[in-house]
């Protein structure tokens, strides 16, 4: 079924501004002393609030993807995400992506109403593949060495722009040969996942290498921990290293961004887009 949403989320698939997805976690720590119902309204209202600040999608996770972070399981997952999806959609057009790995995850989001689906894990879990062309959706591929429980116990690679984008290559021809159209794919080179700050760093540098590939580049580079090595500050006073590192990937050619900070990232952005239409 064609809905607003998934109009709406084709342009921004074929177009060149930039997109910022706001990030809305779900897990029990996201929203504290919240009973149930208290949790999917907060939900809402976040996800409302980020609309009006400029994001143009809401991505919706239930299962912590942080270093070290332990796996939940598919029912609790479910449990977790369909609500505040349904919640959303009854008040809004937004197009909403679902944040997980697993198969059952994406379909039960998808039917409640997420139009993309968001895999750190680049759809390797089994009948992921097949779950995304039964399902019709958009899907962002990310890079990942590792699970994220293991991740960042050292990280190596040969060359890491060349192997992260080899990788994201041969991820995305898996899913072309399935049936996902190439308008239909978003590359993310997967930031502080089984990457070490010199990793992170190299990948921000050469970002265009991955750009000039023929999809969109998202990436996820709002608070994570490079900015606690470079600057020494806590995860909550991250906010200028992610959106000047946001400005420096727009540059070179990223235009889909995956942000706590919706406001001031779009602020940002809008320069960025003002100075290339001088
Ligand atoms: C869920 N999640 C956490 N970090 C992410 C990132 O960098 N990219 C994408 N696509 N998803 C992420």
């Amino acid at each position: 079924m064609t809905t607003i949403a998934s109009q709406v989320l084709k342009q921004h698939l074929t177009g060149t501004m930039p997109v910022i997805m706001g990030i809305l976690n779900v897990t029990p720590d996201s929203f504290s002393d919240g009973g149930e119902y208290d949790c999917i309204d907060m939900g809402v209202q976040r996800a409302l609030e980020m609309q009006a600040e400029g994001a143009s999608i809401i991505d919706i996770g239930g299962e912590s993807t942080r270093p070290g972070a332990l796996p939940v399981n598919t029912e609790q997952e479910i449990e977790r995400v369909v609500p505040v999806i349904e919640a959303i959609r009854q008040q809004s057009d937004i197009p909403i992506s679902i944040d997980t790995s697993k198969p059952e995850v994406m379909r039960a989001a998808v039917l409640a109403g997420a139009n993309l689906v968001n895999d750190v894990n680049a759809l390797r879990a089994e009948g992921a593949v097949a779950c995304c062309v039964e399902l019709g959706v958009p899907v962002c591929l990310m890079h990942m060495q590792g699970e994220p429980r293991t991740m960042q116990q050292n990280p190596e690679y040969v060359d890491v722009v060349s192997d992260v984008r080899d990788f994201l290559i041969q991820r995305a021809q898996t899913c072309m040969d399935a049936g996902i159209a190439q308008s239909q794919i978003l590359l993310d080179p997967g930031f502080g996942f089984g990457k070490t700050l010199a990793h992170n760093l190299q990948l921000v540098a050469r970002l265009d290498e991955l750009c000039r590939l023929d999809f969109p580049v998202l990436i996820g580079l709002s608070r994570k921990s490079m900015f606690g090595a470079i600057l020494d500050r806590p995860v909550d006073d991250r906010l200028i290293g992610s959106v000047v590192a946001a400005v420096v990937a727009y540059g070179k050619g990223a235009r889909w961004f995956r942000v706590h900070d919706v406001a001031e990232t779009s602020d940002a952005l809008r320069v960025c887009v003002a100075i290339d239409q001088a």
